[in-house]
């Protein structure tokens, strides 16, 4: 016999994910080698449950505790990004879509971090950022991290990307002289440059 067991709306779950290739990651410095796969992406998920999205995000080979640097990289990123409106202040784009916010896990060579960074609010560089400190895990080739749902405006639908990033500036983005590398993207229509709409 089965059970069929009402839930309250409230349990239900939203999610997407998307895939990526292995070996598809770049480092412009040295095209023709290879970049670490800790770098290179190789599946994302976004799953809203009860207000609390989590992401995730596996890597081609397993995260270092200390991730060495390739050459002229100062700082890495693992960042989902979220288109949730129009018109935004364009940070870091993937493809050809501008971002509202982003979940980015950092490593700066000392510590690992996770935030999301709420860009709505900007209109010029000197605006500050809004980030909020979220809960990380790594486990083997996987990072997962929490953000509150509210704190991105409580979106029914938006279109996302994810990938990493190499920074070449110390300090990131706190800095006006900033240079950074996208080493891989994942949900991006190769044609169209369009983000993956969400969930889905
Ligand atoms: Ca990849």
């Amino acid at each position: 016999m089965v059970l069929m067991l009402a839930q309250p709306a409230s349990a239900a779950s939203l999610t997407g994910s998307v895939e990526d290739p292995e070996g598809d990651a770049i480092w412009y410095v040295h095209k023709n080698q290879p970049t670490p796969g800790y770098l290179d992406v190789v599946g994302a998920t976004i799953t809203l449950k009860q207000g609390m999205f989590t992401m995730t995000m596996t890597m081609a080979a397993d995260i270092p505790d200390e991730p060495a640097f390739v050459k002229a990289a100062h700082v890495y990123w693992w960042e989902w990004a979220f288109d949730t409106g129009p018109g935004f202040y364009p940070i870091f784009p993937f493809g050809s879509t501008w971002e509202e916010c982003a979940v980015i896990i950092e490593w700066d060579g000392v510590e690992w971090s996770a935030d999301l960074y709420d860009w709505t609010s900007v209109q010029n560089w000197k605006d500050p950022v809004l980030k909020y400190r979220l809960p990380l895990s790594i486990d083997g080739d996987q990072f997962m991290v929490e953000a509150e749902s509210i704190w991105m405006g409580n979106p029914d639908t938006f279109h996302w990307a994810a990938g990493t990033l190499g920074w070449m500036s110390p300090g990131a983005a706190t800095t006006a002289s900033y240079a950074w590398w996208h080493f891989d993207g994942a949900g991006i229509d190769e044609t169209t440059g369009e983000w993956t709409l969400w969930p889905g």
